[in-house]
């Protein structure tokens, strides 16, 4: 059985909606970010880099990173696409998500990632929201006229919502 390591509010939500929609039975285990349990020595052995999610296999191998972790859903439940050029534009766009746009949000969501001076936090927030606003219009531009980012509903979708999720979350404050 599949089990999900997750967070509500976070990014793990994606492998969430799709496990969930899936019908297969999975587990689920809720990591406490605001009460760091991320970074509690029993999850980084879990998952050394400290971040949801974490999806642990059939076989007890826990895997991270959004970027293997929904493809290889995807290609467990139908949601992945099958034509080579179609699976390539899907993990140019995965790509982007993951290395673009989320740490465009952790500026918002963690800016003392970024740097030591409190001070610079607030600039450093504001810089992150703009760079955010930016790819949420470009993800909406991609949209235009279609249902869904692929050619069909794909992973895609489900990671795609999980920014709006965070925009209503935190940027919009
Ligand atoms: N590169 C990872 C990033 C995952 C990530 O940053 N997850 C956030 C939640 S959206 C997290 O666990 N944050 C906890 C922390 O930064 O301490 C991926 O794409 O899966």
């Amino acid at each position: 059985m599949l089990t999900l390591y997750y967070a509500p509010g976070a990014c793990s939500l994606a492998a969430h909606i799709v496990l969930e929609e899936s019908r297969e039975r999975y587990g689920l285990e809720r990591v406490d970010l605001a009460k760091g349990e991320q970074r509690s020595e029993s999850f980084l052995k879990i998952n050394p880099h400290g971040r949801v999610p974490v999806l642990r296999l059939d076989g007890g191998e826990a895997i991270s990173e959004n970027t293997a972790i929904l493809p290889y859903l995807g290609k467990r439940f139908g949601l992945w696409p099958k034509d080579p050029t179609a699976e390539l534009r899907a993990l140019s766009l995965i790509g982007f998500f993951a290395a673009t746009v989320h740490p465009a949000h952790a500026h918002i969501s963690r800016p003392e990632r970024y740097a030591t001076d409190p001070a610079l936090f607030a600039h450093i927030q504001e810089t992150g929201r703009t760079a955010f606003h930016g790819y949420l219009k470009q993800i909406d531009q991609r949209l235009a006229g279609r249902q869904w980012l692929g050619e069909q509903y794909s992973v895609l979708d489900p990671y795609a919502f999980t920014w709006t999720l965070l925009h209503w979350l935190h940027a919009v404050r």
